[in-house]
């Protein structure tokens, strides 16, 4: 994870991350950023109240690498939840997949972001294009999910699909939902039945679902946690990886 250099210079790796509110999605990328500094970070802000999406502006997380100035290829999109009614629009997420959002965007619940806005960017670079799409859910609720929820991430998937972005899942929280890997995370690579269940939901296929726990009450860093969280941004990053040479060997894309 640390070594990964795209092959062509000043590229960045866009990973966004959508799901419920209260996920885990800030958690997850302030693991990401721990683990590769060997410090804890808590960068992106984690909401402990659970409820309505605490994430209401598009924002960009780089992890610094060294000095101030350099950072990791692989950046962070962080997008509000998408709960039911009071969630991001399905089609502002399809514009950020696009690179059309600029960072700092409020997202608006009435009304997708107008060409006329400010915060609309009208020619996206590859630098400001998604190249895989992370779809966060939560195992303690994941059988609770509101069925409008699960229609909106299948709809997404379906938009990531179309325009050719590389999509997994991350089942976050499984410390919550099974007493086996609270006791020890280990246990997690013997369970199937989640990955299983969420795959038949969303239809996002088995290899591409990730079970993982964040840092969310330690203190210091786990070896477990930390082999859990970097074999994810491993596969990750493959994934993104092969997007980005995908077009930028093929014509590039008109979005
Ligand atoms: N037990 C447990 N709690 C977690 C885990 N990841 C996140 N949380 C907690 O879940 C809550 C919501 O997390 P957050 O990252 O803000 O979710 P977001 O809304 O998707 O960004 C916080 O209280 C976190 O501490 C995890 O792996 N295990
Ligand atoms: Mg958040």
């Amino acid at each position: 994870v640390k070594d990964y250099r795209p092959h062509t210079e000043g590229q960045q790796l866009r990973i966004l991350l959508h799901g419920p509110a209260g996920a885990g999605k800030s958690s997850f990328i302030n693991s990401v950023q721990s683990v590769v500094r060997g410090r804890m970070y808590a960068h992106a802000l984690v909401d402990n109240t659970s409820g309505d999406s605490f994430t209401t502006k598009y924002q960009t997380y780089k992890i610094q690498k060294g000095n101030p100035e350099t950072f990791y290829p692989f950046v962070f999109s962080d997008i509000m939840g998408l709960e039911r009614t009071s969630g991001v629009l399905v089609s502002d997420v399809i514009l950020a997949m696009k690179g059309h959002v600029k960072d700092g965007y409020g997202f608006d619940l009435e009304s997708k972001l107008s060409e006329q806005d400010g915060f609309y960017n009208r020619s996206p670079n590859l630098n400001d294009q998604v190249h895989v799409l992370v779809c966060v859910v939560p195992a303690d609720t994941l059988a609770q999910m509101p069925e409008e929820v699960v229609k909106k991430i299948r709809n997404i998937r379906k938009e990531a699909r179309d325009l050719g972005i590389p999509q997994v899942a991350l089942i976050t929280k499984v410390d919550l939902a099974c007493p086996e890997v609270k006791k020890d995370l280990k246990n997690i690579y013997k369970s199937k039945y989640m990955k299983e269940k969420f795959s038949v939901n969303v239809g996002i296929p088995m290899n591409c679902i990730f079970p993982v726990k964040s840092y969310h009450e330690e203190i210091d860093l786990d070896d477990d946690m930390d082999s859990l969280i970097l074999s994810t941004m491993r596969h990750i990053i493959n994934l993104g990886d092969d997007c980005i040479n995908f077009r930028s060997h093929s014509d590039q894309q008109e979005f």
